[in-house]
């Protein structure tokens, strides 16, 4: 597949984002998924997501709502739904039934690539939205951080290598996500990851993206001075995630 998969990917995205959204749903107060993450001690964002390309089908049947509650009683900081329909199996509606199961920021990953589709992420309810530094070239992506902010959403910007880092840094990102995933060639490498995350500048929120596959490599991540985790399929895989995120 390689890159070509991800261009498909985005193309498919702005397919769907080509108009502006038909329905919006109910206004719901913001939640600072920031404020979420500044909070002292472990982070988790946990996930909702129902099957990547690289996993196959996680959790089946997938109860968007149930799923986030539990998270919640785990202790999760906030919740990440992946509504990419194509790919991920995922629907925009669940961000606004997450939103009222929950009383938590929700963060909707879906693949933006234009300043215009991010009207999507507001109608769906969203409080935060990802923008993949990877494929949105030059000057785009600073002007997807402006546009968010503009809106009224947070922008996790997410990378993966230091020029990644270094790009979003300079597009003003306050938030920021390194994948350790490669979303080209699925290759994961949490270890250069977390050293990505350590090195981030004071000001700028880390969060550790992907690949946490056990409780021991997590808690050695912690020990490392990570502290702020994106959990998906080790959360997804667990008969009681509930039970998970407080192990
Ligand atoms: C979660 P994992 O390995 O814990 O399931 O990873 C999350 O980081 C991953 O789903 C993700 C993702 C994305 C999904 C990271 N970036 C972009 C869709 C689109």
């Amino acid at each position: 597949m390689g890159k070509n998969w991800l261009e498909l990917l985005v193309a498919s995205g702005t397919a769907r984002f080509a108009e502006p959204p038909k329905a919006s749903n109910p206004e719901f107060p913001r939640r600072s998924l920031l404020q979420a993450l500044s909070e002292e001690g472990v982070r988790i964002i946990a996930e909702v997501k129902r099957q990547s390309p690289s996993a196959g089908v996680l959790r089946e049947p997938m109860d968007p709502a149930g799923l986030a509650r539990a998270y919640q009683r785990g202790g999760a900081a906030a919740i990440s739904v992946v509504t990419e329909p194509r790919y991920f199996g995922g629907d925009s509606r669940w961000v606004a039934e997450v939103k009222q199961a929950t009383s938590l920021p929700v963060l909707q990953k879906d693949f933006f690539s234009r300043p215009e589709h991010l009207a999507h992420g507001l109608a769906s309810g969203a409080d935060a939205v990802l923008l993949i530094a990877r494929v949105l070239p030059g000057s785009l992506l600073s002007e997807m951080v402006a546009c968010c902010r503009e809106l009224g959403l947070e922008p996790l910007v997410e990378t993966h290598n230091e020029e990644d880092v270094q790009r979003a840094l300079d597009a003003g990102a306050t938030l920021l996500g390194v994948n350790s995933r490669d979303l080209a060639t699925f290759t994961v490498q949490v270890e250069a990851a977390a050293a990505l995350v350590r090195g981030l500048p004071s000001g700028v929120v880390g969060v550790l993206e992907s690949g946490v596959k056990d409780p021991g490599q997590f808690s050695q991540l912690v020990a490392q001075g990570v502290r702020r985790f994106l959990i998906g399929e080790y959360l997804l895989r667990q008969e009681e995630p509930e039970r998970a995120l407080k192990g």
